[in-house]
């Protein structure tokens, strides 16, 4: 059993209010239903970011090579690696010299990433590294190539403020002067298009955060109900922060590793946020931080920013 994930669900259902963490919503079922969600109509965080690739990707190699000879690209949370997939293979066609590293805890997904490479770009150069992204990272600090670290999707978003805060300074100390970074940040938005985002018609999102209480389920024994909870997203266009819910249905009581949890009529979980950002918040937090933006690049829609920084 995964003790970690043991103690932080405890303590977060026995907490008032009760809260579970978005950090556990990707095992394998979880993997499979973002990569649905990837697809979905509404959810368009992926197809303008994809755009954004497609369509600068020789200026991006331009920006990451600078005058080096040869790069690291260095990826944190690659997944299916379907958007980074145009970056390497327009890099590889352009013969140009890197690696590719992705980063990621789950031996599983590096492994089918890299199966998935090999037939798609026989000729690119992976190396993928299993494990916590920083401790990774600074393996890497001392290598004579210059690192470019992409960390793209909003990933960042799922973070509160302090914890990117924190994110982006321990990147900043992982890296060395002159080394690049290209983050992806959903923007602020007509608030229906982000709140449809966030509750498809299909009901995908809603099955990714009942998924969680599934794995609860099954890998803590616990006894879970999922048809007595509602997933109820909210999205504030003042802060820009998009809220995902679960709230008890009727009241309840669901047992976990032999512990009680009792759950009031309409008690509600929270499960995950996905911040939206305007371009000042972004220049503030490159700034605070030390890097130097290089380059902003935005899909045709406005929707979102690929941000490239300099250490
Ligand atoms: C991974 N992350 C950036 C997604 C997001 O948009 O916050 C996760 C997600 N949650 C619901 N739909 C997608």
């Amino acid at each position: 059993m995964n003790k970690q994930f043991a103690k932080d669900v405890l303590e977060g259902l026995n907490a008032t209010p009760k809260r579970l963490s978005s950090q556990y919503f990707y095992d394998e079922k979880g993997d499979a239903l973002f990569q649905e969600i990837m697809k979905l109509d509404e959810y368009y965080l992926t197809r303008s970011e994809f755009e954004i690739i497609e369509t600068n990707k020789e200026q991006m190699l331009q920006i990451f090579k600078g005058d080096e000879e040869q790069f690291n690209l260095i990826e944190f949370g690659a997944g299916d690696g379907y958007k980074t997939k145009v970056l390497l293979s327009a890099f590889v066609q352009a013969d140009t010299d890197f690696s590719y590293i992705p980063i990621d805890i789950s031996g599983n997904v590096l492994s089918l990433l890299s199966e998935s490479l090999e037939k798609e770009l026989p000729d690119l150069n992976v190396k993928p590294m299993e494990g916590e992204y920083f401790s990774v990272l600074k393996k890497l600090k001392n290598t004579q190539a210059k690192n470019v670290v992409l960390f793209l999707g909003s990933n960042i978003g799922n973070f509160r403020y302090e914890q990117a805060m924190e994110f982006l300074e321990e990147l900043y100390d992982s890296l060395q002067k002159g080394d690049l970074v290209m983050i992806g940040f959903d923007l602020k938005k007509d608030p229906d298009v982000i709140i449809n985002a966030y509750n498809d018609k299909e009901g995908v999102t809603r099955s990714f955060n009942l998924n969680l209480l599934d794995r609860i389920n099954n890998e803590l024994g616990g006894n879970f109900d999922v048809s007595k909870f509602e997933h109820w997203p909210t999205y504030d266009p003042y802060t820009g922060t998009t809220t995902s819910y679960l709230v008890s249905a009727q009241k309840q009581k669901v047992e976990i590793m032999d512990q009680a949890i009792e759950f009031d009529e309409w008690e509600a979980v929270h499960m995950e946020i996905s911040q939206k950002y305007n371009v000042k918040d972004v220049e503030s937090m490159a700034s605070k931080v030390g890097f130097v933006i290089q380059n902003n690049f935005y899909d045709s829609k406005g929707y979102f920013l690929n941000s490239i920084w300099k250490k």
